[in-house]
């Protein structure tokens, strides 16, 4: 994508620039932030980024992600840092003000604001934008805007690495419908800067814990449930299996993909019991649009393949939830 010359000529002088992306951060979200906070260092900006919430321990090995500060930890030092910054930037999510406390201030503020995002509908009020739903993963749109500015920094192994990182983690390891030639043109010129690609693969996907595989095989044994009628599979997760393992709802991070290994499931849903609501995460094969799914029925949104959403309700009646909305969609309701 041709990146906005306006948007170059800003980054022209030396700027102030805050960069955060969404609740929850995932490898993309990670990854691409990161490449982008490093980026604009190495350009002699003033840069800080931020994090509305903690990011699970197996993203601690990206480069430099101990910098990134925590917005309920360091609310102070961000309100600061924002007093005179030039530029907000949102990664990898498109709408500020449903992006957790931090989001909501930064919504509020005066100064101007910029998307990098490959998420539908974004919200307006964004003075610049690298923004396409052709992106895989926002690691490529801060690809994009890198090499427009300045592509020897794609040269630097933190960089490379952050945003390789991030694309595989979007694109399931370039197997997601979402994957084009241009992502691969994109993971050759990372690999030419010499990064450690299978070691970043297992960075990504070989960081489990063994009570976070435990708890894997026990989603998948005693949870799972096929609905052969909609060739649909789903794991309800409740506040007890986390507590029978130790674990976390970040451990389920990627486990909607695993029940897709099963040849005739086209979707996969996850429902996670939080404190006060049950959230959604859904994964189809080919056209099935589970974005727009989420949409109609569980007030949410996300890509044609993957999506996300959520229910007020406990975890019995959201079930029935999932089960109604898919009957409903299979007969156009
Ligand atoms: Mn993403």
């Amino acid at each position: 994508m041709t990146i906005d010359p306006k948007i170059i000529e800003f980054f022209n002088k030396r700027k102030k620039v805050f960069i955060t992306t969404h609740v929850r951060p995932d490898g993309d979200a990670v990854g691409s932030s990161l490449a982008l906070f490093h980026f604009l260092r190495l350009q002699g900006h003033y840069a800080m980024l931020s994090f509305p919430s903690m990011f699970p321990d197996f993203h601690k090995w990206f480069p430099g992600i101990e910098e990134a500060l925590i917005f309920p930890h360091k609310q102070s030092r961000i309100k600061q840092f924002l007093e005179g910054a030039d530029l907000i930037i949102a990664v990898d999510f498109n709408d500020l003000k449903r992006n957790a406390e931090l989001g909501k201030y930064l919504n509020e503020l005066n100064v101007a604001k910029m998307l990098i995002d490959h998420h539908p509908n974004p919200a307006n009020g964004f003075a610049f934008s690298v923004w396409n739903t052709a992106y895989c993963a926002a690691g490529e749109a801060v690809f994009d805007l890198i090499e427009a500015i300045d592509k020897n920094a794609l040269k630097d192994q933190k960089i490379a690495s952050c945003l390789y990182a991030a694309i595989i983690s979007d694109s399931g390891s370039f197997r997601f419908p979402a994957v084009t030639e241009k992502t691969f043109g994109i993971a050759s010129k990372l690999l030419a800067s010499g990064i450690d690609h299978s070691q970043i693969q297992r960075d990504v996907y070989d960081n489990f814990t063994e009570r976070r595989l435990r708890f894997w095989g026990h989603c998948v044994t005693e949870k799972m449930e096929i609905l052969e009628e909609f060739n649909a599979a789903f794991i309800p997760i409740t506040k007890e299996d986390f507590l029978k393992f130790g674990t976390k709802a970040s451990d389920t991070e990627n486990l909607v993909n695993f029940p897709m290994s099963i040849k005739h499931v086209n979707i996969s849903v996850i429902l996670v019991e939080h404190a006060d609501f049950i959230k959604f995460s859904f994964r189809s094969k080919d056209d099935f649009p589970v974005n727009e799914l989420a949409e109609k029925y569980f007030n949410g949104g996300g890509h044609v393949n993957a999506a996300g959403g959520e229910s007020k309700s406990n975890m019995e009646t959201a079930i029935q939830e999932l089960k109604d909305s898919l009957k409903m969609w299979s007969k156009g309701i």
